[in-house]
């Protein structure tokens, strides 16, 4: 039977005709652990560095006695970005979309040496990178724009990363085919359909930067080339760029629509419109790079003005998001007995450490959101572009509303996971709302530091002959904040490793993965449930809005010697 003839009573997933055994849900989990622990550990360098950065800009430079081994500010920088913003994220993301598409389909991976391999692979990438990033050989920041250059190690060991997260994707595909051909006629589950969605919004995305490193960087770096041309490079940079943050996002997301109502007794308000906006984000991330372009010379100002109005197109499904996952909070908070207006808010489950810190992070993201969209609306970028505004924005997006989302997913995955109970719900309560009165300091001060005084992004300030005593309030501000998250990231560190290592505190009862149950119990329309207008949609968007402009860029490149190392 095709899903459009579909009906209605089998909606609900019909019995697998392969279920998970024990030994199943032990490689499921085994993998997911791996992943994760890979990515805490990423987590606990790169936010170690990030706290003497922004210690620095306070004046307060420590780099020489508490990291000893770093050479310079761009160094510490550099291995922040790659360790917090691609390390951390892609191997989290991994593992959590490996344990949730498995969990949610009920059936084993299909080809598990596939998922093996990819981990393996992203491991090996891992090790790779690390170490020219350790030995001052790729001081080029996260970004690595040419014309500078790191050691070829430095783009293999990414590349290696990138190839394995496209293998995570291959096996979770194969392994839902498989179910598809089990379940004829039957709705994907909507964690399995959003986290799939997402990985092949990945597939799309990351093309632009295999092409930079395969045809540009990595020439260079092995000495075959001598330069490249650097707005071809950052073009195809910003092409993965720009969906790479929803790749940080929506897996939050999976977990705001699809778990977190679940975890305060809500439903999922409308199910079928959760998963019309994760077709959106398939459709819409992809062709909105020249955002981070405005001010580059050489991009038509007209390719500039059709990025910028996509752009406010896909934040569209991010403020259907922001009502819809209101309302289905909503739903629980007035079963557990809240009232009035906003009464109700009182009562969502605010004991809960998994719940808070995601509720937390969703309510920072709301003003990352509206950072988002001024620095998409073209006039005002150019006060905003390059000043300290913009790691503002994102720490309020990839450094809350995503990184306090894994947190709070953690402190339900990890008890799931080790079958241990959590190290200890009260230090987590405690971790949830430290990191998010520190990352709203934090960001407010460099928002404004950014907006009123233009003070640089990605610079020594600490260090900067020209800072002036009006920037020393917010420099301040940002101190107590950086202060907070360090509180924070110590008790977040002291709750896994409490969690994981201390002995003696099985769980009594064991712990189910949160699923929120839609409110009504209609199926979605078949349209939502059927990949190919959607995928073809995506693809026929991205050659409209990049074919020309690269085309171009391709015919006209020029080759820029590469810059000597300068640190
Ligand atoms: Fe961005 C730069 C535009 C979202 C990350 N962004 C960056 C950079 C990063 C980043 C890392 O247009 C710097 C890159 C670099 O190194 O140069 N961004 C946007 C827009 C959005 C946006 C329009 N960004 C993100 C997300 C990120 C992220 C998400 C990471 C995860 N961004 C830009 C632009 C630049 C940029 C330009 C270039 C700037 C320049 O000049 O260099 C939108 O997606 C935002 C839409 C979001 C909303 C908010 C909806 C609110 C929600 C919360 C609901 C609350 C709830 C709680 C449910 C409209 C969903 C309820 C509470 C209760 C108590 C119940």
């Amino acid at each position: 039977m095709s899903v459009q003839a579909m009906p209605a009573a089998t909606y609900t997933a019909a019995p697998t005709p392969v279920p998970l055994t024990e030994a199943d849900h032990k490689a499921i989990n085994r993998l997911t652990g791996w992943n994760i622990g890979i990515a805490i550990g990423a987590l606990s360098i790169g936010a170690w560095l990030g706290v003497l950065q922004g210690l620095e800009h306070t004046g307060i430079d420590l780099y020489q006695y508490l990291a000893p081994g770093i050479k310079s500010y761009y160094q510490g920088l550099t291995i922040h970005g790659v360790l917090n913003a691609l390390i951390w994220t892609t191997f989290f993301i991994c593992g959590f979309f490996t344990f949730v598409v498995h969990n949610s389909l009920k059936r084993p991976m299909r080809f598990p040496w596939l998922n093996n391999l990819a981990f393996l692979v992203m491991a090996a990438g891992l090790l790779l990178a690390a170490y020219p990033l350790v030995m001052n050989l790729a001081t080029v920041l996260y970004t690595f724009y040419p014309p500078l250059l790191a050691d070829w190690t430095f783009y293999a060991g990414l590349t290696l990363v990138v190839v394995g997260s496209w293998m995570v994707g291959w096996a979770l595909l194969f392994t839902y085919g498989a179910w598809r051909k089990e379940n004829p006629g039957t709705r994907t589950p909507f964690l399995a359909l959003a986290s799939l969605i997402t990985m092949v919004m990945w597939q799309l995305a990351t093309l632009g930067v295999a092409a930079e490193i395969l045809f540009l960087l990595l020439p260079g770096a092995l000495g075959w080339t001598d330069g490249a041309d650097p707005l071809l490079s950052r073009s195809l940079f910003w092409y993965f760029g720009h969906p790479l943050v929803y790749f940080w996002l929506l897996p939050a997301y999976v977990s705001w629509y699809g778990m977190l109502p679940a975890q305060t007794n809500g439903k999922m308000f409308s199910e079928p419109l959760a998963r019309l906006v994760f077709w959106l984000f398939l459709i819409l991330s992809v062709p909105v790079g020249f955002h981070h372009q405005f001010a580059d010379p050489g991009i038509p100002q007209i390719w500039k003005i059709i990025h910028a109005t996509i752009t406010f197109g896909l934040a569209f499904p991010s403020l259907l998001t922001a009502f819809t996952v209101t309302a289905s909070l909503e739903i629980g908070a007035r079963a557990r007995g809240g009232k009035g207006y906003f009464g109700w808010i009182r009562k969502l489950n605010w004991g809960n450490p998994s719940y808070t810190a995601q509720n937390l992070a969703a309510i920072l993201f709301a003003f990352g959101g509206i950072s988002g969209i001024t620095n998409a609306s073209y006039n005002m970028n150019m006060v905003v572009h390059n000043t300290v505004w913009i790691p503002g924005h994102f720490h309020l997006t990839v450094g809350a509303a995503t990184t306090l989302t894994f947190f709070g997913i953690l402190y339900w995955l990890l008890p799931k996971l080790t079958g241990k109970r959590l190290f200890t719900p009260k230090l987590a309560l405690a971790q949830a709302w430290t990191w998010f009165f520190g990352m709203a300091l934090f960001a407010n001060s460099y928002h404004l530091l950014g907006l009123h005084y233009g003070a640089p992004r990605r610079t020594a300030l600490g260090s900067a002959t020209y800072a002036i005593p009006e920037w020393r309030p917010y420099l301040l501000e940002s101190g107590l904040g950086i202060t907070l998250l360090f509180i924070s990231a110590t008790l977040f560190f002291l709750v896994v490793v409490g969690t994981v290592f201390l002995p003696g505190r099985k769980l009594k009862e064991p712990i189910e993965m949160p699923v929120a149950e839609p409110l009504k119990e209609e199926p979605a329309p078949a349209w939502l449930d059927n990949w190919q207008p959607w995928v073809t949609g995506a693809i026929a968007l991205i050659l409209l809005s990049y074919g020309p402009m690269l085309y171009q860029l391709i015919r006209d490149a020029q080759s820029i010697p590469f810059a000597p190392r300068v640190w």
